[in-house]
Order: C-alpha cells, then sequence, then structure tokens
C-alpha cells in the first residue's frame, strides 16, 4: 500500500546529513536510536530494509531487524518496543503468523526471547469496524497501547479520525493522546506513525505532506508537537535521498532524554 508523495518544494535534499545527533540552540547533542519502516524497500548507510523490515538506525549506522515469522506480503504499518525489549506491531493485511490470524486492525506483540507471538489487541473483539486498519502504535509512559487508525469511523458516542491518537486500556479506548481536529489538522489528515521520545515528546509521521504556520513536512519526516504547533524533528531523507519516493510508516524512539530535538536547520 504504498503512498508516495509530492514532495514539499525546496525542502528535499536540503539538509546535509546529521546522523541522528539532535541539536538545537546550545549546540548540545544527544544520540538516539530510531527503529523505522517504510512502505517500500528503502537503503540507508547501504543496508536495505523491505517494508515488513525495520532499519535501526543509531550515529550514523543503519542495521536491519528482520523478525521471524513475518509474511512477506504484510506490510509492518504500526511498531513500538516495551523496555523489556518485546515488540508490538501492526500490519496493513491481514496475515497468519505463527498460526494465528493477525487483521490490519490487530496489534501483536513478538517477544524476542521466547519466540513467541501474541495477540495483545483483538481489534474485532474490541468492536473496531471491520476494514479499519490501525497504521500506528506507541507506548505511554506506564506502557499502555496508543493506536491511530487508517479512516475516520464512530465508536460509541465518539467519533475517531485517520490523525487521531487514542489511548487504550486493555482494549477500551479511553481518551485521545492527540485530537486531530483541535489540534487544527485537515479532515483527511492521517498519521501512520508515532512514538514518545524518553523526554515524553509526542514525535509523529504523517501519510501526505503537510504544513502549519511554522514548518512543512515530508510523508518521511518525524515531527514533533510543541505546544500547538509542530516542528522537525528528524528528516531520514536528509540522509538518504530514497526517502524521497518512500513514505515512513513505523516508528520507535530511544535514548533522547532531554527534550533536544533536530529541527532540521541547526
Ligand atoms: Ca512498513
Ligand atoms: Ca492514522
Ligand atoms: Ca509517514
Amino acid at each position: 500500500m504504498s503512498r508516495h508523495d509530492a514532495r514539499v518544494p525546496g525542502i528535499a535534499g536540503a539538509v546535509l546529513a546529521i546522523f541522528f545527533t539532535p541539536s538545537v540552540a546550545t549546540g548540545a547533542c544527544v544520540p538516539a536510536v530510531f527503529r523505522v519502516s517504510a512502505d517500500i524497500p528503502i537503503t540507508q548507510v547501504a543496508t536495505t530494509a523491505l517494508d515488513h523490515q525495520v532499519l535501526r538506525l543509531e550515529g550514523g549506522a543503519a542495521t536491519l531487524e528482520d523478525y521471524p515469522g513475518i509474511p512477506e506480503i504484510a506490510d509492518l504499518d504500526g511498531f513500538a518496543r516495551r523496555a523489556n525489549g518485546s515488540l508490538l506491531m501492526s500490519f496493513d493485511t491481514t496475515v497468519t503468523i505463527a498460526g494465528q490470524l493477525v487483521r490490519p486492525g490487530d496489534v501483536v506483540e513478538f517477544d524476542p526471547v521466547l519466540n513467541t507471538w501474541n495477540v495483545v489487541y483483538d481489534s474485532r473483539a474490541a468492536g473496531l469496524p471491520d476494514g479499519v486498519n490501525t497504521d500506528a502504535v506507541a507506548l505511554t509512559a506506564d506502557e499502555r497501547l496508543v493506536l491511530s487508525f487508517d479512516r475516520t469511523f464512530g465508536l460509541g458516542p465518539s467519533l475517531y479520525r485517520a490523525a487521531d491518537l487514542v489511548e487504550l486500556n486493555g482494549s477500551q479506548f479511553v481518551g485521545k493522546v492527540l485530537d486531530a481536529a483541535a489540534a487544527g489538522l485537515p479532515p483527511n489528515a492521517d498519521i501512520d506513525a508515532a512514538a514518545f521520545d524518553s523526554a515524553r515528546n509526542l514525535v509523529v509521521s504523517f501519510v501526505q505532506p503537510g504544513s502549519d504556520a511554522r514548518v512543512a513536512w515530508s510523508d518521511d519526516d518525524l515531527v514533533v508537537r510543541q505546544g500547538t504547533t509542530w516542528a522537525i524533528y528528524f528528516r531520514p531523507s536528509s540522509q538518504d535521498d530514497g526517502w524521497q519516493v518512500a513514505d515512513l510508516d513505523a516508528l520507535d524512539i530511544v535514548g533522547i532524554g532531554d527534550g533536544l530535538f533536530c529541527n532540521g536547520y541547526e
């Protein structure tokens, strides 16, 4: 399910490699680990990942993370890593993993030590309308699920939009971490990757290019919520032109501890 964008003019390639050393006005740089997936094969720092695989990016190095059991037909489109190393994933299509049916709305947890897979959010049992795809997975500080979906739908008395981020308690929706309408995002905006860094900054990627009064972004960019606006957090295309035709569709972040971020213009 590729969603190749029209690039934002003047942005692509405008920034030299920054190698995950975010800096702000102080010039201080803090290392971070990004785990990302794309909607098509992506090569970065001479390492290629297919759309169901993850690139681990740290300090200018890229490492392929290929989790056993994921069918190649799947596009990994939601990803988060627990503190204990277990991995939460969602896919764009229905797949069978370790004998279990995993629907696009579901979230499945992979334990890399025990090599086990378990569905931890059963979308059908939870009442998510059939056909709704979970397209972003993040975790609160106490490791509750935070999900985004690929379309607008109603559930109970509430309306959920594609750029909402919804917090769960178990399988129950308990509130919006980001309310797209309240945030002033256009009705067609769709968040397709989300994570909190260790300073609890909300970092997301969108399906489409977009902008607010301060900044314009492309579908591979990571943008950070700052009050009522956004700023560029990290721009993968600054490291590899392959991102200019790829959508970043899954994300996890570890290691930025001081609220420092990369605005792409330092
Ligand atoms: Ca992917
Ligand atoms: Ca979404
Ligand atoms: Ca994206």
